[in-house]
């Protein structure tokens, strides 16, 4: 039986294909873990991942394996179904969906009856060719957020999207697609909200009401099935915890890759990396890491050092460690085709490279020349890319930066001909960069013993998280540049991916003084703080400015490393729960109209409790919109009443900052990098307010995965103020804090009655101005009395 629909469009579809797909239900069985949806050619298979996770796959090959690079879970075996003559409800306790038989629709609705999503009743899931495409209802009032790296607005209504990783250089403001893809987003409406994952690694595409009149969404891909993940949960917070459980959380960085990084392309010799490390020491600006671009290496193989330039990189490394700097360098998946090269000959000889489908190896050419592709998508080529970097760990590198993985090649458009192993190119192109960073990262791991590695990647897929940092490519030195690289951080948080950075300064083009300063203060809230420049441009260290500007930037390199205590434990949040470090306001006001204003879109929460707002270097005010409740400016500590737009000043010193009320911030004195040890002493920072807070802290050494085996030190610190009460809890785990004193600050207090360690009164020194104390640092229940 043929539905009405399928009639009005059959002229652009191949009519088999459309009947098929759209047709009755022919059968309904529940198979093993799944629910089996039979028509006459496809099958919907679904499945019941937590009760707040619904995933369904159509496929038109129902009996291909079922692979996933994203996902990590497996679903609950439970499944079943009701019955009735229309339709079938699958249930759990916090979902329902509702499938229509005829023709094949789903809708998904909350428990109690509320319609969250659902499809398109004329279109709903069309074949078109080997082309798979959902249409979905629009709702009047609907909102959309997410897809990651994707440029526009916070809200993406009105646009649409292509995921196709590529060398997106000199990239506008508008340009699409960019490197990544996460075809994850969160859809906003009527007060209710969902989020769908398509896991499908082909060419996609996602248009948000731009191409249909405001009649309906879609989504879908060049191939492969139509596969999503449906999360019912209503808040974005939760969603986010359910996304990152199906697909992963970070492990815990280096402490160090939370410091400031140094970078350019390139610094051309080991004489001039240290020279600029030295400089660091010798300014005593902050710093932790400087990096090695693609001049490192002998012309451009890697794994290689260049014989000259970088004679002796163990002596190099060495000289850097002494002065508490790592090193990280970049590595580009192309091997140079060159007899007697080590990467080459093995992997000739093994055959790891991706070929044309009669088998000859497929060459393009980036830095090096002519080059191979190292087939990522194999295990054993992915081990042994990993054993290679003992090139480079030997020396003591511990950062491995993972570029053009798109992959990129010169000529951007690689021929859809180019296989990994059997399976084309085209459909596996977004995973790409994405399975060379895990090469990266399982590799280094195991070579680095328990040290953590730190990797880098320009080129991801949905998942990324578990094994790489990101950063957002080439963008340029302009001030709507700045705008949009926070905008992108922003919404790379809403897909699990939370160390990312941005060229702070512009890769492309030189920014004027002013813009640098301006986006090295915005940096200091940027959860990887990485300043990058192109070849040919001018030189960005801290003391390139002149004078003040260098003071300006070096106070704010040194405010980052203060709020280190604060950011590392934010990172732990993320680690444990997939919470971004750097929060669009869409999540914790997720229904405020106003943070959806273009004016507003870019401000953010920086971890729980601190509110930035992206100023262009250009102005000096900005217009800031404050959520509801109170908040102070940082560097005045006026109070402000929330759900207003505020003008602020906005010199370059002073960045707009603002604190919530009843925040809890600890800090540290200023050290020059992480492995400094400091003067013991943890500045913890309460504002006053209404609500009550809490805030866990956390710690462990920062550079091991001893934290998995109960290594860390962590405490919970209450806000209370109906009881007028702050408590920092018993300490947990094994691991002693770096600090031996607390120096409490209180901010809009009155006074302190009393502090306490487990009911016993505290010897507490006053302690600077303001309303501060000092005292041990005691792992027993802490209470503060004011
Ligand atoms: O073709 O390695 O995005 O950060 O400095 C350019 C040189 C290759 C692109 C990266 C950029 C890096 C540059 N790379």
């Amino acid at each position: 039986m043929l539905d009405i629909s399928s009639s009005a469009i059959a002229h652009t579809y191949s009519t088999n294909m459309q009947t098929e797909l759209l047709g009755d239900i022919q059968r309904i069985e529940v198979s093993g873990d799944k629910l089996v949806i039979k028509t006459a050619m496809a099958e919907a298979h679904i499945y019941i991942y937590s009760p707040t996770i619904i995933r369904v796959n159509m496929t038109k090959s129902p009996s291909a394996p079922d692979q996933s690079f994203a996902v990590i879970q497996q679903p609950s075996a439970e499944i079943s179904y009701k019955d009735m003559p229309d339709s079938i409800e699958v249930r759990t306790s916090t979902l329902k969906l509702r499938i229509n038989k005829s023709p094949l629709r789903f809708s998904f609705y909350t428990a109690d009856d509320q319609l969250l999503s659902a499809d398109d009743e004329r279109f709903g899931t069309n074949w078109q060719g080997e082309q798979v495409i959902t249409y979905r209802k629009l709702f009047p009032d609907e909102k959309f957020i997410g897809l990651g790296e994707k440029t526009g607005n916070l809200d993406r209504r009105g646009t649409s999207y292509v995921n196709w990783n590529t060398d997106a250089s000199e990239h506008g403001i508008k340009t699409d697609p960019l490197y990544k893809t996460f075809p994850f987003f969160i859809g906003l409406h009527s007060s209710l909200m969902y989020g769908l994952f398509m896991d499908n690694t082909h060419k996609s595409y996602f248009d948000f009401g731009a191409t249909t009149d405001e009649q309906m969404s879609w989504f879908g891909a060049d191939g492969g099935d139509m596969n999503y993940y449906f999360f019912g949960a209503q808040s974005v917070t939760k969603i986010l915890e359910d996304y990152t459980w199906l697909t992963g959380r970070m492990e815990m960085p280096p402490l160090w890759s939370l410091g400031y990084q140094q970078c350019r392309w390139s610094y051309m010799s080991a004489k001039e990396v240290l020279k600029v490390a030295q400089t660091f020491r010798k300014k005593k600006i902050p710093a932790d890491v400087v990096y090695c671009d693609i001049d490192y290496m002998d012309n451009y193989k890697i794994f290689t050092w260049h014989p000259e330039n970088f004679a002796e990189p163990k002596a190099m490394m060495d000289e850097l460690k002494a002065m508490g700097f790592h090193l990280v360098t970049i590595v580009d998946p192309g091997i140079k085709v060159e007899k007697g090269y080590k990467q080459y000959d093995e992997g000739i000889k093994k055959n790891y490279f991706a070929t044309y489908p009669n088998g000859e190896k497929y060459i393009a050419n980036v830095w090096p020349g002519r080059c191979h592709f190292p087939d990522f998508f194999r295990g054993d080529v992915r081990d042994w890319w990993g054993k290679s970097f003992t090139a480079l760990t030997d020396a003591g590198v511990d950062g491995f930066w993972n570029d053009m993985n798109e992959p990129a090649a010169w000529g951007q458009n690689i021929p859809s001909l180019m296989q990994f192993g059997k399976r084309p190119m085209p459909e596996l192109r977004n995973a790409y960069g994405m399975e060379m960073a895990r090469a990266t990262y399982d590799g280094t791991k195991k070579i680095l013993k328990n040290r953590r590695p730190f990797v880098l990647t320009r080129a991801a897929y949905a998942g990324t998280q578990r094994y790489s940092a990101v950063w957002t490519g080439d963008n340029s030195a302009y001030d709507a540049h700045m705008l949009l690289g926070q905008r992108l951080v922003n919404s790379l948080g809403l897909t699990g991916m939370a160390l990312i950075g941005v060229d702070i300064g512009g890769f492309t083009g030189n920014p004027t003084p002013e813009l640098m300063v301006r986006w090295n203060s915005l940096g200091v809230y940027t959860p990887m703080f990485r300043n990058h420049a192109c070849i040919g441009t001018v030189y960005r260290e801290p003391w390139q400015w002149g004078t003040k500007n260098e003071a300006i930037i070096k106070k704010d390199i040194q405010q980052r490393y203060r709020l280190l205590p604060y950011i590392y434990s934010s990172f732990y949040q993320a680690h444990q729960t997939g919470l971004p470090v750097s929060r669009t306001l869409a999540i914790d006001y997720t229904h405020d109209e106003n943070i959806y204003h273009p004016k507003y879109q870019n401000q953010f929460l920086f971890g729980d409790a601190i509110l930035i707002c992206p100023t262009v270097s250009t102005d000096d005010t900005a217009d800031v919109y404050l959520p509801k409740g109170n908040w102070y400016r940082l560097s005045t500590e006026e109070k402000f009443i929330g759900l207003q737009v505020i003008t602020a000043e906005a010199p370059l010193t002073d960045l707009p900052v603002f604190i919530k009320a009843s925040a809890i911030i600890p800090m540290q004195s200023v050290i020059q990098n992480t492995a400094e040890k400091g003067d013991g002493i943890l500045e913890l920072n309460i504002w006053n307010g209404d609500e009550p807070n809490q805030f866990v802290y956390y710690e462990d050494d920062g550079l091991s995965y001893n934290y998995e085996k109960g290594e860390f030190y962590k405490r919970v610190i209450r806000f209370d103020p109906g009881n007028k009460l702050i408590v920092l809890d018993t300490t947990e785990g094994n691991h002693p804090s770096k600090f031996t004193h607390i120096n409490l600050i209180l901010h809009g207090f009155g006074k302190v009655k009393t502090i306490s360690v487990n009911n016993s009164a505290v010897k507490a020194t006053k302690a600077g101005k303001g309303l501060s104390f000092k005292f041990e640092n005691q792992d027993g229940e802490v209470r503060i009395q004011f």
